[in-house]
């Protein structure tokens, strides 16, 4: 605003048409009705704003710049597998309906979704590798700073694995465990060892379908080798080992991440923590750490509590140090630290905005190569830490398990030198935190039942409960932010269905307040009943998005426990605002287990009429359960609801 309209708004209060304070006021009202549209999150809006006035371009202003997006290779059409290409098909129209191999719209749309699950299966399972490697350098004593946290897991785990544990020391163990980890991403081994935990009768349907996962790795190769040129050309057949690629994911490589990340840096018990901006805090060092892999976050989380570090943040005219989390890697550190969560995927460059950032440490995985653009305007540092992830503007301060905590005090060390350069007229940090329960693990959520999985069984068949629905996955600029995750889960708890979330959506539920115990108010009587005797919020955080392999575990438990398959169950999966590959190869692990899950935003398929045929419909036969997309969170919960109406009809309880 200029200064005189300033001073003409201290002094009149009568404005008439014409009056150059009120075209100032239409125009910002303008430009805050936009970035309404934009996020319910008044944090996420109120940075827009400030990035407006800064001259700061977010992921908003470049989706708008991408408009109109392509059409072909948004229904799947497109294909540059090979040099003869790319082809771009219309099959119902005058255009070409075969690429220059002859490619259909089944086999371009297929081979394009078949590649985006191993994407997205070999990001969860690379992040898996880092820790199995971890866990390997911690048995041979070369990891300084990680050490076992959770013996008792590591004992059951490797009894899982066939490992006699007596006699071994723990390091011996970590050893063992660690190599038989790395066999599951290879081919020594008939099948990935994790699978075990489905119920028999799902094994035994993944084994007639031949889907059953081999290797890790292997999956991923064979996707990639199927989906060259001139190899595998049926839809149905390349979706299927979609399927097995994903399973390699969600009972492989996303499984051991979150078992491993359990063992070393301890199993997650509920606890309170906060999420917004409002967790920056205006009189001390805020360093943030972004990506996936606890593996750097954790030692980042040492290296902040040190006495020197404090003392050297003291000097330097800071109150002391203040880290907090974005996205998944966020939700690793507050499930088991209780860190507080400065937001989820669209949040990340509006932390910049703030001006109150003194550096960004990141892995990889969802770390916008934008932030560096974003940094130039700002005092903020950006790190990056993982050979594979290097980004523009963003020094790298490489990790491995050997230099880990020298590496971090190097970073949180020169982000305390960075606190001098800060601007504290360009400061804001425009909310207050909200307070959100976190480190429901399956361990703990058994715990908090007392033991057993049975109390919450009982409250299903008594209908307190309905069933239980994960709410996972990302923003994404094409839904309003948060208000996919925010309608729906509103919806489903009101309706007494439990909610599980991860990763961004634990975030947009945590920001709305959904994830602390007074929320039950919002609850069905039921929900709201058992919430109370337990003291739990009605949406509960499991944590990141390797961690929807938990939800899976709870699946499994709850079908073995009952002696049915998991497609019987009243259960459901959604993924309102999801953007990443991972995202898809989370989706496919969770129908194939036999859960029914909804998307809000359209997979790029819808060209091909077979293929989404066979997707939102043709699978129910074959897994039990199928896709739909929905963007709109009432019509989505109205799916759910129905869905899970009619499971509970199947078992014979009441709707
Ligand atoms: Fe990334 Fe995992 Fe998606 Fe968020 S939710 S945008 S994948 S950080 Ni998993
Ligand atoms: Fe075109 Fe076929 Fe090559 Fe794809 S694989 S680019 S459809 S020729």
């Amino acid at each position: 605003m200029n200064i005189s309209v300033v001073i003409h708004e201290l002094v009149c209060d009568n404005h008439q048409p014409g009056c150059s304070l009120l075209d100032v006021r239409h125009e910002e009202a303008a430009i805050m009705d936009q970035y309404q549209e934009f996020s319910i999150a008044a944090d996420a809006q109120s940075m827009l704003k400030k990035a407006h006035d800064d001259g700061v371009v977010t992921a908003w202003d470049r989706a708008r710049m991408q408009q109109p997006q392509c059409q072909f290779c948004k229904s799947g059409l497109s294909c540059r597998v090979c040099a003869m290409g790319p082809c771009r098909i219309d099959p119902h129209g005058k255009g070409a309906h075969y690429g220059v191999c002859g490619a259909d719209a089944d086999i371009i749309a297929a081979r394009n979704l078949s590649r985006m699950v191993a994407a997205g299966s070999a990001s969860h399972s690379d992040h898996a590798r880092d820790l199995v490697e971890v866990l390997y350098s911690v048995g041979k004593g070369k990891a300084p700073g990680y050490e076992i946290k959770d013996l008792e897991k590591l004992k059951r785990v490797a009894t899982e694995y066939g490992i006699a544990i007596n006699g071994l020391s723990d390091k011996e163990l970590a050893v063992k465990l660690a190599e038989s980890m790395m066999e599951d991403f290879g081919m020594k081994k008939g099948r990935v060892t994790f699978v075990g935990r489905a119920p028999k009768q799902r094994i035994e349907l993944w084994e007639k379908l031949n889907v059953v996962p081999r290797g890790i790795d292997r999956e991923t190769t064979e996707t990639m080798h199927r989906t060259h040129m001139g190899v595998d050309n049926d839809y149905v057949s390349l979706l299927l080992h979609a399927v097995r690629n994903s399973l390699s994911d969600g009972y492989g490589g996303s499984m051991i991440g979150t078992e491993l990340s359990d063992i070393l840096f301890g199993t997650p018990k509920p606890g309170l923590s906060t999420v917004n901006l409002g967790v920056l805090k205006e009189d001390h060092v805020n360093i943030l750490v972004h990506g996936h892999n606890p593996v750097v976050s954790e030692m980042i989380g040492l290296a902040v509590e040190d006495g020197e570090m404090i003392k050297l943040a003291q000097s330097k005219g800071a109150k002391g140090i203040n880290l907090a989390g974005l996205c998944c890697t966020g939700s690793e550190l507050m499930m088991r630290k209780k860190i507080p969560m400065a937001g989820n995927h669209l949040m990340t460059e509006l932390t910049i905005v703030t001006g109150a950032v003194e550096s960004i440490i990141v892995d990889y995985q969802c770390v916008m190569p934008a932030l560096g653009q974003v940094a130039q305007c700002y005092h903020t540092k950006l790190y990056s830490t993982s050979n594979k992830a290097k980004f523009p503007f963003m020094e790298h301060v490489e990790f491995n398990p050997e230099n880990a905590k020298e590496q971090a005090f190097k970073m949180v060390h020169a982000s305390i030198e960075n606190y001098v350069r800060r601007n504290k007229d360009r400061v804001s940090i425009p909310v207050s935190p909200v307070k959100s329960m976190t480190g429901f693990s399956v361990e703990s959520i058994v715990g908090a039942l007392g033991g057993s999985l049975a109390p919450l069984i009982d409250a299903i068949k008594a209908g307190k409960i309905k069933g239980a629905v994960g709410v996972v996955g990302c923003n994404n600029p094409k839904i309003r932010q948060d208000y996919g995750h925010v309608g729906l889960i509103k919806r489903l708890i009101a309706n007494d269905i439990l909610v599980l979330t991860t990763g961004c959506a634990n975030v947009a539920a945590g920001k709305a307040g959904l994830q602390v115990p007074e929320a039950k108010n919002l609850a069905g009587p039921g929900l709201k009943e058992i919430c109370g005797l337990l003291n739990i919020p009605p949406s509960l955080h499991v944590g990141s998005c390797v961690d929807n392999s938990r939800i899976v575990v709870i699946a499994c438990a709850l079908a073995n426990a009952l002696g049915v398959d998991i497609d019987k169950l009243p259960l459901a999966g959604a993924a309102p605002e999801w953007y990443s590959e991972k995202a898809v190869a989370i989706a496919f692990y969770v129908m194939a287990s036999g859960i029914y899950t909804v998307l809000g935003v359209m997979p790029p398929v819808g060209g091909s009429t077979n293929v989404t045929k066979l997707a939102t419909s043709g699978l129910k036969d074959v897994f039990g359960a199928s896709f739909a997309v929905e963007a709109n969170p009432d019509r989505a919960a109205d799916l759910i609801i129905a869905h899970i109406t009619e499971k509970r009809k199947g078992l014979g309880l009441s709707a």
